[in-house]
């Protein structure tokens, strides 16, 4: 393993409550120790199962120069598997797919979805076949959200899993399909694109679309009648909570907010929709018709999910939007953005794909827009760490989740 001398030294240097040092930000080898150590020491959000929905469905999630590809099989359990052949190393697949086996292009070794090997021809006679199964990769699947972990010795995620799968499983995420999907490369450090979904901070000024239905309750800032102050109002949100919290109870949903407990790396939490929407759309009403939760497309709020250190997901009565990203360079982040609603919704029927994916589109490109600000200003002689707002809680619990992280990855 390389040494990342100067990695180290620039996480000595971090600072709690201010942005990282520029070097974390902006060069090569932060692009190399974040690919290479920090981001395989620990669990990444990859998928849902709806991206593998049928015996014979592969999808593949990336990092670095690794490749894993996510089979359903036969028997519809859902596995991972280093996407590189038992024999020279071939790279199996080279996207998304379906087919009752996996066939390598090179000399067509065959292999199962469950990562057995099939088919070799003329191996000597000592070669034994099943010493040659694929090499499998960790996968947790969280209520229907696929996570993986490169490394030997995957960390605990049993709490995430707990939090994340009792609080959703209201969504039965089995009854779901991928209706669009969206990859967008921003010209930004991952980390960057992080920062920017963890607040709401340049939401006024920047989301016409978003602010439509999102709400910027639970972000660290009281409600709108708060006035014009620039001072949080904790007590203000904890009270709509309060107000809410028998309806929830009711309904059989109320969970307390779960937020980043003891340093773990999720967050959950039903907020509030803006301005009486059920859905995150442009007009506020179901983009699909075919409701994927028990209680029918009226519900005026929805479940969001956060994970540390590469996803978020928002659960709405009608549809579910995810997001996954992972670094394609040092300025180049790969937002991968899957829009999913109920296996019976017909599309052009009961939804239009357009319509389901034109609030995140939107705001994707906006953030997008500013996530390359920022790295364009990190990258020169000028920049310093500077501090974050309190509305801003959320991207230092991110950022706090990366140095310890990294730190522990490094040893030092
Ligand atoms: O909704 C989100 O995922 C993020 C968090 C705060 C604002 N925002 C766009
Ligand atoms: Fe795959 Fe030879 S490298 S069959
Ligand atoms: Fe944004």
């Amino acid at each position: 393993m390389m040494h990342f001398d100067a990695i180290a030294e620039s996480l000595k240097q971090d600072k709690p409550g201010f942005t990282l040092p520029q070097k974390l930000y902006v060069s090569e080898e932060a692009y190399k120790f974040d690919t290479e150590v920090m981001l395989k020491s620990v669990w990444l959000y990859a998928c849902t199962i709806a991206h593998v929905k049928n015996p014979g469905d592969r999808f593949l999630f990336e990092l670095g120069d690794t490749s894993v590809i996510v089979t359903r099989t036969k028997d519809g359990e859902i596995k991972a598997f280093h996407n590189s052949c038992t024999h020279r190393g071939a790279k199996l697949c080279d996207g998304a797919g379906k087919s009752a086996r996996l066939v390598c292009p090179y000399h067509q070794w065959t292999f199962s979805l469950d990562g057995k090997l099939l088919a070799a021809r003329n191996m000597p006679e000592e070669f034994d076949k099943a010493e040659f199964g694929l090499r499998p990769v960790a996968l947790e699947n969280i209520g229907g959200l696929i996570f993986l972990c490169l490394a030997d010795n995957p960390p605990p995620i049993d709490r995430v899993k707990a939090d994340i799968e009792e609080q959703i499983a209201i969504y039965d995420m089995t009854k779901l399909k991928v209706a669009v999907q969206d990859d967008l490369i921003e010209p930004a450090n991952w980390k960057l694109v992080m920062e920017n979904n963890r607040e709401c901070y340049h939401c006024d000024a920047s989301h016409p679309e978003l602010l439509k239905s999102l709400s910027t309750y639970g972000f660290g800032k009281g409600l709108p009648e708060d006035g014009e102050g620039d001072v949080v109002d904790d007590a203000a949100f904890d009270a709509m909570l309060e107000a809410q919290r028998q309806r929830w109870e009711d309904l059989g949903f109320y969970h307390d907010i779960v937020e980043f407990p003891d340093n773990w790396w999720h967050r959950v939490a039903r907020l509030p929709l803006a301005n009486g929407a059920v859905s995150q759309t442009l007009d506020g009403k179901p983009a699909s018709q075919k409701p994927i939760w028990p209680h029918g497309l009226n519900e005026t709020t929805s479940l969001s999910v956060w994970t540390q250190p590469n996803s978020w997901h928002h659960f709405c009565c009608d549809h579910v939007v995810t997001f996954s990203l992972t670094p394609l360079g040092p300025e180049k982040t790969l937002l991968r953005t899957t829009w999913l609603v109920h296996e019976d919704a017909v599309e052009g029927v009961d939804y239009d794909p357009a319509n389901l994916a034109a609030v995140w589109r939107a705001t994707n490109a906006q953030d997008s827009h500013l996530s390359a600000v920022n790295h364009a200003g990190i990258k020169g002689d000028g920049y310093r760490p500077g501090m974050y707002s309190v509305e801003e809680k959320l991207v230092d619990a991110f950022k706090a989740f990366y140095v310890e992280r990294s730190r522990a990855a490094l040893g030092v």
